[in-house]
């Protein structure tokens, strides 16, 4: 298992590809806000567990691996989003919040919130139901 730095270097190493085709280390030190060095440190032991594969003058790829991981890390952000967006968060505290627990559940954790997400996506009624619950707490604080 990846570490959770390790994780959040292969999630946006798997969204730079994505979107623009390939991941350069200062792509990456922009976007993750650290120094290069840190990135190439970081992406040489990613290409020793055999994750990517790291060329000093020709940029690194990913590992069928590496895709692999990539892919459900960036699965596992979408959905966490999905998940506070639909509980109510504020809009300001999702990713911050995201960020924040990701790399702390377990995967059977993640796979029963992708099942509670599903539940609410499937019946606009369920999180109308809820909002009116949430509705109904406010107003019960305002009054306390
Ligand atoms: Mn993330």
């Amino acid at each position: 298992m990846p570490t959770p730095s390790m994780e959040d270097y292969l999630e946006r190493i798997y969204q730079l590809i994505e979107e623009k085709g390939y991941a350069r280390v200062s792509d990456i030190a922009d976007n993750l806000e650290v120094h290069p060095s840190s990135v190439t440190k970081m992406v040489q032991k990613l290409d020793k567990k055999e994750y990517l594969i790291y060329e000093k003058y020709r940029g690194l790829v990913l590992t069928p691996k590496g895709k692999k991981v990539g892919k459900r890390l960036v699965y596992r952000h979408e959905l966490l989003e999905d998940f506070l967006r639909i509980i109510g968060v504020e809009g300001e505290n999702i990713y911050t919040d995201v960020e924040g627990i990701e790399h702390h559940l377990s995967w059977d954790a993640i796979d029963r919130i992708g099942d509670l997400v599903q539940y609410f996506q499937e019946q606009q009624t369920r999180i109308e139901a809820l909002r009116e619950v949430q509705r109904k707490n406010e107003i019960s604080e305002e009054n306390e």
